[in-house]
């Protein structure tokens, strides 16, 4: 069977490239204004299709989506069967094919490809896609439709949805009917499983205060909107951020990612919020948490991923050694340089703690290596693993103690709440909940297990950011040459100070971050380290950003 070269260029042609325009699939696939977004949209539904012949018809999964990012931005990212990320390898003809410029060169280029990764075209395609609530979405989709539609593939529409919602339908549509079978592929299926497993962890413990759920004004809202009437009396959860109809508002002074750039409370929540209270806030599709409290004297204190890392990791290994399987499941926690280093020194004297550079692919894999693997970005995406011998482990392990039965129980319903795809905010949040209600602590309480070290990112614009090259899970930079050394020089002068440079996988710029002991230092570290990469680069002094002198 060969390529419908007619209708592939037909309907390439509806979708012309923006000239000088050159596309890259990132960190979390391509990433730009919606608008210049509508052939690459077009292609990754061709892409999709022969990922999904590749792989013998397993159903692909396309979320439209540009998270955190302004309204005005949009995205797309491919899903690979079992609900990960597409596989590394892929990503590169992602762009490639992303990049061409007239119909000949594509069918060119899908030629060439199909023959070299050697894809069956008589095979079925299967994909499934979602957006998120941004107003580019509608008109994406349909440019992705005409890409699946020239590639031939069955496709199926969710609308609109969590990014962690499609990821949970792909995994599910792919193990149906297997001994890995993870659930009913819908929305409905998904929020039931929660909303289920949810009320068997927490059974009979008190219900905590209601929790406040800052939605970014986007798709979270409907998920939580949903769940909400599931959870019966064990919590109540008290939306805000709401409008997801508004123009203009989706991730606008409120969020997951705003909270914790700007580590403060989203205005919009300073009226709702009561001393003593704790809240969420998800991103704009809804893959992000990051938790806060206001102490007694109505100050802000964040709780982020580092801190739910740390909740979950103690909890879960004290339900180890609860059900007697101490030694036969291992606990393990996957960071990137990004986690504060007081948590790394929490987790450290508990369990075996591995760092990776940043993006969920690297942090998800790593994880895999552990019976539990706890992954977690300060920015609050991450999730808990378990993997198939411990799933067999927990299943059939004969508890010798009443003891032992209850906590083993507790895991197996761990095992049912915690997105086993992707980290996910809604789940991530009835897992906070559900620990939070076990050990009775409020926000203070949890807050309490570590204090963080004061820290700061700052962002640099330079011509060239693909000059700044890592290593050791970029916590050090090999190029350019000489510039490590001086960051070495510099850092020793602050106590307890650490710092590390990279160049960002989803803007333009490079990423500086700073931590010392007292707040007034890391600034200080972190603007001159800022200023040192400025003039590595030999940015125009006159540009130089005041605060890096
Ligand atoms: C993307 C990544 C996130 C990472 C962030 C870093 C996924 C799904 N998302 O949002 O994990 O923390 O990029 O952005 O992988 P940066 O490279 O611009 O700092
Ligand atoms: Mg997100």
């Amino acid at each position: 069977m060969a390529l419908n070269v007619p209708l592939l260029s037909e309907l390439y042609d509806k979708h012309p490239k923006p000239a000088h325009i050159t596309f890259q699939y990132g960190t979390a696939g391509f990433r730009t204004l919606g608008d210049q977004l509508d052939s690459v949209l077009f292609r990754m539904g061709v892409l999709a299709g022969l990922r999904s012949k590749k792989l013998d018809g397993k159903t692909i999964g396309v979320m439209v989506t540009a998270s955190h990012n302004p309204e005005a931005d949009n995205g797309v990212k491919l899903v690979d069967p079992r609900g990960e990320m597409l596989e590394t390898s892929w990503e590169s003809h992602a762009t490639a094919l992303a990049n061409v410029n007239t119909a000949t060169e594509f069918v060119d280029a899908l030629d060439a490809f199909v023959k070299a990764v050697k894809i069956d075209l008589s095979k079925p395609a299967r994909v499934v896609y979602a957006r998120d609530t941004r107003p580019s979405g509608p008109a994406l989709v349909a440019a992705l439709e005409d890409g699946l539609k020239a590639i031939g593939a069955e496709a199926h529409d969710e609308g609109v949805q969590t990014t962690p919602i499609l990821h949970y339908i792909v995994r599910c549509l792919n193990t149906k009917g297997t001994k890995d079978e993870y659930g009913e592929p819908t929305p409905d299926g998904y929020y039931n499983k929660l909303a289920t497993a949810y009320k068997k962890l927490v059974g009979t413990k008190t219900t905590l205060q209601p929790l406040v759920v800052d939605c970014a004004n986007g798709v979270g809202f409907f998920a939580i909107e949903k769940i909400a009437p599931l959870l019966d009396s064990h919590i109540k959860l008290v939306p805000q951020n709401v409008a997801v109809d508004t123009l203009g508002v989706l991730n606008h002074a409120c969020g997951a990612d705003f909270v914790k750039t700007q580590q403060k409370l989203p205005p919009s929540l300073a009226s709702v919020l009561k001393p003593g209270e704790r809240a969420c806030s998800l991103d704009g599709d809804a893959d992000r948490l990051m938790y806060y409290y206001l102490d007694e004297r109505g100050q802000f204190h964040m709780l982020d991923g580092d801190k739910i890392a740390a909740l979950v990791t103690a909890f879960i290994s004290d339900l180890v050694k609860g059900s007697g399987l101490e030694g036969k499941i291992e606990v393990g926690v996957v960071q990137t340089a990004y986690a504060n280093g007081s948590s790394t020194k929490y987790m450290e004297d508990r369990v075996p703690v591995r760092c990776v550079p940043t993006g969920v692919k690297h942090l998800h894999h790593a994880a895999e290596h552990f019976s539990v693997g706890v992954y977690f970005e300060a920015n609050g995406h991450g999730t808990v693993l378990f993997s198939p011998s411990c799933l067999e482990t927990l299943r059939t392990h004969e508890p010798s103690t009443p003891a032992h039965a209850t906590s083993l129980k507790h895991l197996l319903s761990l095992t049912e709440l915690i997105n086993q795809a992707v980290g996910d905010a809604v789940s991530d949040m009835l897992l906070v909940e559900a620990v939070l209600a076990h050990r009775s602590y409020s926000g203070e309480q949890w807050d309490s297990l570590y204090a963080d070290l004061p820290n700061r990112l700052v962002k640099v614009s330079v011509p060239n950011r693909n000059v700044f090259k890592t290593e050791d899970a970029e916590r050090r930079l090999v190029s350019p040459p000489g510039l490590q050394t001086k960051l070495d020089e510099l850092v020793r002068k602050y106590e307890g100070g650490r710092t590390f440079v990279r160049p960002s996988g989803t803007e333009d710029v490079v990423r500086v971050y700073a931590e010392a002991r007292s707040r007034g230092h890391v600034d200080e570290l972190a603007f001159k380290v800022a200023g040192i990469v400025y003039d590595s680069q030999n940015g125009d002094p006159a540009k130089r950003p005041r605060e890096f002198l």
